[in-house]
């Protein structure tokens, strides 16, 4: 039988309905992502190997390959200095955002606790208790809000602060921590180490690319251990710890006779108050009146994976999904904040009666329509949003709907409060199973989509390899979206395990591959380690674990990779990192930080391949430590 899809769709993914959905661009004349980058083909050479410097304006600088070609930048920096300066802004714009989004939950923490919280509450009180204990807040005989004021202006304080420690830092293993120390990387305040990257980066300033790297790596701590884990945190004491939930994900979640709304960015502050407002009676009703059998939120990429795992919300897909989403013609509204959202939604949403709304002073978008959200008014303005969504249903053209039928179900949400509640209250029976080898390891495979490799190959092959070898998986972010797209979330899957894991999953009713949650939330995958380390005497780098990002793409994933390898944690990147120009620098992140931090980045495409890598690493760990 003829294949459905040409060649070139095919190419691009390996999820039905990203076909479908391809082939209806196509149809209707339509650019995507994946036309934009053959557009920008061939891409550039320098910038690909990251010897490209535009740090003053002598520049742009770049150092050429070729042997007759400059070796020096107009100041006199070499390849190595340049690639180390470039790699680090990186890692500063990684920690950045996710800081900055953990930033804006501390503030809501804070207006919630001072009664100017637009809706929210407090809904995790042990959480809130357990964190006022960790930074020596009083609970005793005090009201909530009470704790809630003291932890979230000490939460805050982590930002500004010049000397350190940032507190949850101190989660890691003792000998982690005095490892950090020694090496000068145990940061001092997030923002502190964000901005001395981009001082020691500016022109003639620090010029040794080791030096430069270990700046990368102590910003990245702040990142992992501080403000992605303040978003974790935070998170949950407002809006609930996860626990297991059933849901569903793929483009197949949107309802043709429902308003569908797509929730799609990072915070949750945002995306919570939509699902609130999207059930509030005035909104049925008027969806009613519209003509809607009910109104559909859906979520995409990471504030996606908030709303499945705290409410079991569908959904919709991963990052390279979002455009597809509108061609489906079946979106009244994409509601968005921060981070990974495609500025082409514009130009998109404009050929489709679908609303675009923005919503973050610090994100606008041309086409799109700004409707501002403060957590002081949160409610009523998700509300006006929610209204502004329902009211387009009517505009819906039923000729343009094509919703492909694809969608998997799921089970989610397991935070590490819910994985240790799912082994009885105790880590012991995964620590046996581990130590016993019925689980030979735990991978935590996480990360983007990008164009640059077929959507979904390596995260789906990647965890099928793993789990037939009996490495339970942990996972957040885009390869989550794809876990679930895959069916690898299903207590069944299982079945595609080796017989250690499958027989493990099988008496706990857990799936192989566990959801933790959104990037941010590679935190919680943090902490786990730290707890199993700690529960065996040993440090995170002693450990039967790997890490991978198997199609990551954003400076956020780069910030990742750096507090995962420096926790300890061997990690392979499925798309090359520009870093290749320099000899020095690809040598420190690929051998050299095995002496440094006790681990290292692999780059292998090729997911099979790099599955080895992560078994025959937890083979050497397991040997090690003589399980
Ligand atoms: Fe060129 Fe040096 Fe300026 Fe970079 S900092 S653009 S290498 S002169
Ligand atoms: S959304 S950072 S594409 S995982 Fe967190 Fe996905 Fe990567 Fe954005």
């Amino acid at each position: 039988m003829a294949e459905k899809y040409s060649e070139k769709i095919l190419s691009r993914s390996i999820d039905p309905a990203t076909h479908e959905m391809l082939a209806r661009a196509e149809e209707l004349g339509l650019e995507t992502a994946w036309e934009r980058y053959e557009a920008q083909l061939p891409q550039c050479g320098f910038g690909e190997l990251g010897v490209c410097c535009r740090n003053c304006n002598m520049g742009p600088c770049r150092i050429s390959p070729f042997e007759d070609g400059p070796k020096l930048g107009v100041c006199g920096a070499t390849a190595d200095i340049i690639v180390a300066r470039n790699l680090i802004r990186m890692i500063a714009a990684g920690a950045a955002a996710h800081s900055d989004h953990g930033r804006d939950i501390a503030h809501t923490l804070l207006l919630t606790a001072e009664g100017k919280g637009g809706g929210y509450e407090i809904k995790d009180e042990a959480k809130l208790n357990a964190l006022a204990a960790e930074y020596g807040i009083e609970t005793e005989g005090r009201s909530k809000e009470e704790i809630a004021l003291d932890l979230a202006r000490a939460v805050y304080a982590e930002f500004g602060k010049q000397e350190g420690p940032i507190q949850f830092t101190r989660r890691a293993p003792e000998k982690r921590v005095a490892l950090w120390q020694s090496l000068g990387i145990d940061p001092r305040g997030i923002d502190r180490e964000i901005v001395e990257i981009m001082h020691r980066t500016h022109i003639g300033v620090d010029n040794d690319p080791v030096n430069l790297i270990l700046q990368g790596l102590k910003a990245s701590v702040s990142d992992g251990w501080g403000g992605s884990m303040v978003a974790t945190e935070l998170s949950d004491v407002l809006f609930g710890t996860p626990t297991p939930v059933r849901s569903e994900a793929n483009l197949g979640v949107l309802k043709a006779d429902q308003v569908n709304i797509v929730a799609h960015g990072h915070e949750p502050t945002l995306s919570e108050m939509i699902v609130a407002a999207a059930q509030d009676p005035d909104m049925l009703a008027l969806a009613e009146k519209q003509g809607a059998k009910g109104i559909n939120v859906v979520g995409m990429c990471c504030t996606g994976n908030e709303i499945v795992m705290r409410h079991g919300i569908p959904i919709a897909g991963n990052f390279l999904q979002q455009e597809l989403a509108v061609i489906t013609g079946a979106v009244e509204a994409i509601i968005v904040d921060v981070q990974c959202i495609m500025p082409a939604l514009g130009a998109l949403t404009g050929c489709f009666h679908t609303k675009f709304i923005s919503t973050s002073p610090k994100a606008k978008f041309p086409g799109a329509t700004h409707i501002e959200f403060h957590e002081e008014r949160a409610f009523e303005i998700a509300k006006d949003i929610v209204r502004a969504a329902v009211e387009n249903y009517a505009l819906r053209k039923p000729d343009m709907v094509r919703i492909p039928d694809e969608k998997m179900e799921c089970v989610v949400g397991f935070s590490v409060e819910a994985i240790v509640s799912a082994l009885g209250g105790t880590l012991d029976p995964l620590l046996d199973a581990i130590k016993g080898g019925a689980i030979k390891g735990i991978g935590a495979v996480v990360g983007c989509n990008s164009v640059k490799v077929q959507h979904d190959y390596g995260h789906v092959r990647l965890l099928e390899e793993l789990i037939k070898n009996d490495v339970l998986i942990v996972t957040t972010g885009c390869n989550a979206i794809a876990a679930a797209k895959a069916g690898l979330m299903l207590p069944e899957a299982a079945e595609r395990c080796g017989e250690g894991l499958k027989a493990v999953c099988k008496a706990l009713g857990v799936p192989p591959v566990l959801h933790m949650g959104s990037c941010v939330d590679i935190s919680r995958i943090l902490v786990a380690c730290a707890a199993i380390a700690n529960a065996l005497g040993v440090d995170i780098s002693d450990l039967p674990a790997a890490g991978a990002a198997p199609e990551w793409m954003s400076e956020k994933a780069v910030s990742i990779g750096a507090y995962v390898v420096s926790s300890g944690v061997f990690t392979v990147l499925g798309t090359v990192p520009p870093v290749l120009g320099s000899p020095v620098v690809t040598e420190v992140l690929t051998q050299g930080a095995n002496d440094v931090v006790g681990a290292a980045f692999a780059v292998e495409t090729d997911p099979f391949k790099a599955a080895q890598l992560m078994i025959d690493h937890i083979n050497v760990k397991r040997q090690a430590l003589g399980i």
